[in-house]
């Protein structure tokens, strides 16, 4: 079968924040629909939209209600049809998120899985109390821990995220077919494939105590365990194989001996994984201690993944992360270059690149001032303990300011007019003032801007074989700087990045493909965030 997904690039929707055509102040299919257009001109093939099902929106949609509906805040199954239709006609094809480690508690299963007699009762995990205790020691991703006692069933249930998601349980085979169905049921609709959502956490090995740890105590027990492994098989072999579709798994705490194994084509597991190893490099520990960002480490680990893994997917943002160009590049000073530099870097490695909304025009992290505009359960629990914890209030705002998912969670910035051409109502998460300079109506008009620069870099690679199927060999790592090269048997590209502020020389020679400035050859010099493209015989 035709590995299509590897030719592609992909873009990620977060339907809430992308465009609302109804007033509601959420964004919409029929916005999606509107937006088709401007998604294949910048060069799409695929694109994944964050859930769009019925959900109560504890997380935002990751808490599932029916998995066969569309939420009515974004339109309804016939618009989802339309959709599908229309991006076939573009030739783009689209993925589903798929959220199995948990339902939302408001889903049907878990209604009748209250009642301790219910056929249902084994889909959820539920263990009585351990001599008044909660179950085990685990925490959940949430800042919380992860039991919640329910008085109707007199036992408590297992939720690794909040407690309005409890986890399924994969040791019932009923919920594996359930599963299927799901899959089978939008394969069958025509969509191309689903980004699995932490994915690897979904079979729990035991549920002893866990080793006590900073967070997710517990962990040792559910990380990328053999279980795991089995039904992501099953649901290859059952349902996957008979679709011409992929999967990429979100997986957490992935190394990259355990990604290896989950993306191996001969296992038949996923396709390609998100890995988080170079999100971390700038995290203490966890992702709300920030330490300074140095490029060196950074494209280290990006190197040492694109060596140990044949084929993964490079992402630099999502819905969960802040934006790149505010925290690996310089949105003050270099907004622009740094911005352009990293549409370089993402483009030009092996595997497929997933751009997120908006990091097409630069858009930078939220400008709040105040907790207030927070709307992300995850930075309100965080917030809540660390007040618990005693932090300074000013430390505290200072964690949610550079790690908070509302920074990716902004409304897309369409032009310069109210709340950005996103909404005619009230926006559900505040729309960044910094809108009126960075915007697609005017990047649109200017050879120069940024989305222009994606265009033509998304093209690049879509017509170019070493950037789509080269190996990826890495040249120099050093601070600030990084260069690498894809090649065949016979030609080679050579990326020089200058991942800094500050002008810089590279000695490479080639022929001078594509610049992120103005330049008719290259002679060594680097301006600031400067990356080239050169292209050369392959003599390794
Ligand atoms: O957001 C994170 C960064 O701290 C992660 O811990 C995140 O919770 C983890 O990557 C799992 O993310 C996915 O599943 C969550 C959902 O809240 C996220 O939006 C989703 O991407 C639970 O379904």
């Amino acid at each position: 079968m035709k590995t299509w997904w590897r030719d592609r690039v992909a873009y990620q929707i977060y339907p809430r924040s992308f465009q609302d055509t109804d007033g509601n102040g959420i964004g919409d299919l029929r916005g999606i629909i509107k937006r088709l257009p401007y998604l294949k001109e910048l060069g799409i093939g695929i694109l994944w939209l964050s859930p769009v099902y019925r959900s109560p929106n504890d997380d935002n949609g990751y808490d599932i209600s029916d998995y066969r509906s569309i939420h009515p805040d974004f339109g309804t199954m016939a618009e989802m049809d339309k959709l599908l239709e229309l991006a076939a006609k573009l030739d783009i094809k689209v993925i589903m998120d798929l959220v199995i480690n948990h339902t939302s508690d408001e889903h049907e299963w878990f209604q009748q899985s209250r009642d301790p007699e219910s056929p249902y009762r084994d889909y959820y995990i539920w263990r009585p109390g351990n001599n008044g205790k909660k179950p085990n020691n685990w925490t959940s991703f949430f800042a919380e821990d992860c039991w919640e006692y329910d008085d109707r069933s007199g036992e408590y249930f297992l939720h690794l995220f909040s407690k309005k998601q409890p986890d399924l349980n994969y040791r019932n085979p009923k919920v594996i077919e359930e599963i299927k169905d799901i899959m089978r049921f939008w394969l069958e609709k025509g969509v191309s494939g689903f980004r699995c959502d932490v994915i690897n956490v979904i079979f729990k090995d035991s549920l002893e105590d866990g080793r006590k740890r900073l967070i997710l105590t517990g962990q040792e027990h559910y990380v990328t365990c053999e279980g795991t492994h089995t039904i992501l098989r099953e649901l290859r072999r059952d349902v996957l194989s008979q679709f011409d579709c992929f999967t990429v798994g979100e997986t957490v705490m992935v190394t990259p001996k355990t990604a290896f194994d989950l993306s191996d084509p001969s296992r038949g597991e996923l396709d390609m994984l998100f890995s988080f190893e170079h999100m971390d490099t700038d995290a203490i520990i966890v992702k709300w201690f920030k330490k300074r960002f140095t490029s060196q480490k950074f494209c280290e680990v990006i190197a040492k993944w694109q060596t140990a893994i044949d084929w993964n997917a490079n992402y630099f943002e999502n819905h969960d992360q802040p934006r790149s160009v505010s925290r690996f590049g310089d949105d003050k000073n270099f907004h622009d270059e740094s911005a352009k530099m990293l549409c370089v870097l993402l483009l030009s490695l092996r595997g497929t690149p997933f751009i997120y909304q908006g990091q097409e025009i630069g858009m930078t992290n939220f400008d709040y001032t105040s907790m207030d505009q927070i709307r992300d359960i995850e930075s309100l629990n965080v917030y809540r303990l660390a007040t618990r914890l005693c932090f300074p209030k000013s430390y505290r705002w200072k964690m949610i300011l550079r790690s908070g998912r509302d920074n990716a969670r902004t409304p897309m910035q369409w032009n310069a007019g109210k709340n950005a051409g996103f909404t005619a109502g009230t926006p559900w998460l505040g729309v960044n003032g910094n809108h009126q300079q960075i915007n697609v109506e005017v990047q649109e008009k200017d050879p120069s801007s940024i989305l222009s620069f994606y265009k033509k870099m998304i093209r690049f690679r879509n017509y170019n074989d070493l950037l789509k199927s080269g190996g990826f060999r890495s040249v120099a790592i050093s601070s600030g700087l990084f260069v690498f090269e894809r090649y065949s048997e016979k030609d080679k590209i050579t990326v020089v990045i200058n991942f800094s502020g500050k002008s810089s020389r590279y000695d490479a020679s080639g022929k001078l493909l594509l610049s992120t400035y103005a330049r008719n050859d290259y002679d060594g010099t680097l301006q600031p965030y400067e990356a080239v493209l050169l292209s050369g015989r392959n003599e390794a």
